[in-house]
């Protein structure tokens, strides 16, 4: 069915079928253009119109912008074409005839704010700079997924509706799962550990996360793409090299393989790889350093959470991707180990971007005692989470693991103002659908 020539492929001396949509028409009289665009491009197509037939003329100058038309013509090379060529048409058919209402402006002559964008993403789409994201987000996907295969991790799927809930610090959307208490899966924790024991051992997934966040920010959907990791006899730190190494091959798969869609946005001279290895502090270390830039009203002390602009200003003094390890075990959640030789002491870590937080990750209580004590102090009741902690009776070797914010590390890569910029069709406090 798709016989038809993009437009970057058209060549001089040939006869094609372009087909596509209207970008724009500028009618100068004895002459008249028509810009078609399609995936690849635009193409120039001509109306001489004492030349060509009247109703062809007609129908293509009469159009209306964003229709899909399929031209067909010859090819030739025009210098002061956009593109140095352009088609001159025998004929034209209007394929799809576009309302001359148009909800946006897809040639981004007139800015449409985000929410009429994402209110009308298929139009949105329509623009370069917004095709370019996505673009690079599918690159980061495949460069990610290539680094998990050169790491020996074999891509896993775990399911989404759940019977409890795994990260304390945000709520669960629940839902009625044949007249059964279920809920959405806030994190493919559990089942990711469970496949360190099994035959797998080393394992990712890419896959949607819910939360029923209660706040609305510029860095939050209440469904976003987590990048997980966990591998068997991993410890903390192997966990923070396996991290460094796919957040960095991501950044090295856009610059090698996504310079056209960084030239629409602006970034061809800026975008940078990460390189040299991600300073790791100690979070003890993290609220000094943050203490002592003077940015918070009140000091931080031991066992805080990092504050937002606690974080801004870290990042300001570090000026690259950073870890925060050693965190306090009380502000982990149960699954993480703490130090053998300190249990106030956690194998947790952060893995910040300059301006937030792109990852989570420690190496895993695999003791069943003291996961079911953990269980306990957090004020969860282990029979519960049975049919994750009795697989622990069973041989469960050490491991450690992580999970990355897909949107977050697409969104600090292009300098993006707002997450939702970085998923297709967001979801948010206010946002349902499309
Ligand atoms: P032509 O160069 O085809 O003889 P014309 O003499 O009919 O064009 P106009 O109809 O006045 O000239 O053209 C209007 C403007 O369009 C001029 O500035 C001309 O340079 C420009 N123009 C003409 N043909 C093309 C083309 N194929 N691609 C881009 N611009 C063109
Ligand atoms: P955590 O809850 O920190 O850890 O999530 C990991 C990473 O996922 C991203 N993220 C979000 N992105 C956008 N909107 C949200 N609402 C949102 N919530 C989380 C962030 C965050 O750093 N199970 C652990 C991971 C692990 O230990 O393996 C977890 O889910 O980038």
């Amino acid at each position: 069915m798709d016989d038809r020539t993009y437009t970057a492929a058209a060549e001089p001396g040939e006869t094609v079928t372009v087909a596509g949509w209207v970008h724009e028409i500028r009618d100068l009289g004895g002459i008249a253009f028509l810009i078609l665009r399609d995936t690849t491009g635009k193409i120039q197509v001509k109306f001489e119109k004492d030349e060509m037939d009247d109703d062809l003329v007609e129908t293509g100058l009469g159009v209306h912008r964003e229709s899909v038309v399929a031209v067909t013509g010859d090819v030739e090379e025009e210098p002061r074409a956009p593109t140095g060529v352009e088609v001159t048409p025998d004929s034209l058919d209007v394929v799809a005839e576009a309302d001359p209402e148009l909800p946006l402006d897809p040639s981004g002559k007139v800015d449409a704010d985000l929410s009429t964008r994402l209110d009308n993403r298929t139009l949105d789409l329509r623009k370069d700079e917004v095709q370019a994201i996505f673009a690079i987000r599918a690159e980061v996907l495949r460069s990610v997924r290539e680094a998990f295969r050169n790491l020996d991790a074999t891509e896993i799927n775990t399911p989404k509706i759940v019977a409890t809930g795994t990260e304390g610090g945000t709520e669960l959307f629940p839902i009625t799962y044949f007249g059964q208490e279920a809920f959405m899966n806030q994190s493919p924790q559990l089942f990711k550990q469970l496949m360190v024991g099994s035959g797998l051992e080393r394992v990712f997934e890419i896959g949607p996360i819910f939360r029923a966040e209660e706040h609305n920010t510029p860095r939050h959907l209440n469904e976003a793409t987590s990048i997980d990791f966990e591998s068997a006899f991993y410890d903390h730190t192997e966990a923070m090299d396996a991290c460094e190494t796919v957040v960095k091959a991501a950044y090295e798969g856009v610059a090698e393989n996504c310079q056209d869609e960084l030239e629409a946005l602006g970034l061809q001279d800026e975008f940078e790889a990460p390189e040299g290895e991600f300073p790791r502090l100690t979070y003890e270390e993290a609220i000094e350093r943050i203490n002592a830039t003077g940015e918070l009203d009140e000091q931080l002390v031991w066992g805080d959470d990092l504050p937002t602009e606690g974080e801004h200003a870290l990042g300001q003094d570090v000026g690259e991707h950073y870890f925060i390890t050693d965190w306090p075990s009380e502000i982990k959640p149960f699954y993480i180990k703490d130090h053998d030789d300190d249990e106030q002491l956690s194998t947790g870590f952060d893995m910040m971007h300059p301006t937030m937080e792109l990852v989570s990750g420690g190496q895993r209580e695999h003791r069943y005692d003291h996961l079911v004590d953990g269980f306990e102090q957090q004020g969860l009741d282990p029979e519960q989470f049975d049919y994750y902690t009795k697989m622990f009776k069973y041989g469960m070797p050490p491991h450690a693991g992580w999970g990355l914010g897909g949107e977050r590390l697409v969104m600090t890569m292009l300098g993006l103002g707002n997450i939702r910029e970085a998923v297709l069709f967001p979801r948010d406090r206010q946002r349902l659908s499309p």
